[in-house]
């Protein structure tokens, strides 16, 4: 008989994820349905989306050459019924303050350093890339944590050192660059860019521990390789048909503008939903129906 979710103590909301703790040592980390898109969270939820980001997390640490913090099987007895296939029993860290990102492509926050200094997190770059452009070498790019609603911030590897220490800060950079080479090689095998990617660490008796979710379509930015052409940007493997609805004539809604987008038509959602399949059964290779958690809760 599994526990009910609500016999947790919640302990933290992310836009969206959640995290409960089951024992003094123990959490229970639960990815929701819900997606974001402009900074907003949608009102409208996309089917199968937390089961199929629990499968990509789970499909890369079993694959990774890295200690993490699953602490039990995905169909755990601790898991909730009504989050099974979306949830994972994690071992409770002490957790690195700091985002610890890995770019092989300039996008994003990183493009607007270069384009204001040459430079992203501090780190010259050559000139003349473009949006888009591939790296000459995958460069590690932390950033603090921002509240939630806030940006992240990016930080320069002298200023993460001050933070977490210099010792700690190497070992960050090493695995954080090594795991996207990893999961960079893996996604191209498959016909996907891993243009760049957001990991959290966490300690346990010294030992550095990959946390949270890991390389999925929220953490990462994943492009079809078929059709990369740098100088414009790259569509989201996962959440392009969202935001084209979203900017286009049919919403009514302004990203610019205060207002919370309208929910979501239902042919947006389904092709959405299809597109997060996708992402995980190229990636992984294997086929999301044999995912843990389907008709049950
Ligand atoms: C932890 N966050 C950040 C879910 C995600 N293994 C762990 N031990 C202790 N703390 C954390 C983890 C993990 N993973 C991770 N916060 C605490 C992201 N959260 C925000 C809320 O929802």
């Amino acid at each position: 008989m599994r526990p009910d979710l609500s016999s947790y103590h919640h302990l933290a909301a992310g836009k969206v994820r959640e995290l409960y703790e089951i024992d003094s040592e123990t959490l229970l980390l639960v990815a929701t349905d819900r997606i974001s898109a402009y900074d907003h969270v949608l009102d409208t939820p996309i089917p199968d989306k937390g089961r199929v980001l629990t499968a990509m997390s789970a499909y890369f640490f079993d694959a990774l050459d890295m200690p993490n913090h699953l602490a039990g099987p995905l169909d755990d007895e601790r898991i909730p019924a009504e989050v099974l296939g979306r949830a994972m029993v994690v071992r409770r860290l002490d957790m690195v303050q700091a985002e610890c990102v890995a770019r092989g492509y300039l996008t994003g926050s990183g493009i607007v350093e270069y384009r204001q200094s040459g430079t992203v997190c501090g780190i010259e770059l050559p000139e003349g890339l473009v949006e888009a452009s591939r790296l000459p070498d995958p460069i590690f790019t932390p950033a603090t944590k921002a509240a939630v609603g806030d940006h992240d911030e990016n930080i320069s590897f002298e200023q993460l050192s001050a933070i977490v220490g210099a010792e700690l800060a190497e070992r960050l950079r090493t695995a954080t660059l090594d795991i996207y080479s990893r999961a960079a090689e893996m996604a191209a095998d498959r016909g996907v860019l891993l243009a760049d990617t957001k990991f959290e660490f966490g300690l346990a008796d010294g030992e550095l521990i990959l946390a949270d979710e890991v390389l999925t379509p929220d953490s990462s930015r994943y492009w079809p390789a078929d059709g990369y052409s740098p100088g414009r940007v790259q569509p989201s493997f996962d959440k392009q048909f969202v935001r084209d609805w979203l900017t286009g004539p049919e919403s009514g809604w302004n990203k610019d503008s205060d207002a919370p987008p309208p929910a979501l038509p239902q042919q947006v959602v389904d092709a959405t939903r299809a597109r997060y399949v996708e992402a995980y059964e190229r990636i992984s290779g294997l086929s999301f129906s044999d995912w843990i958690g389907e008709d049950v809760a």
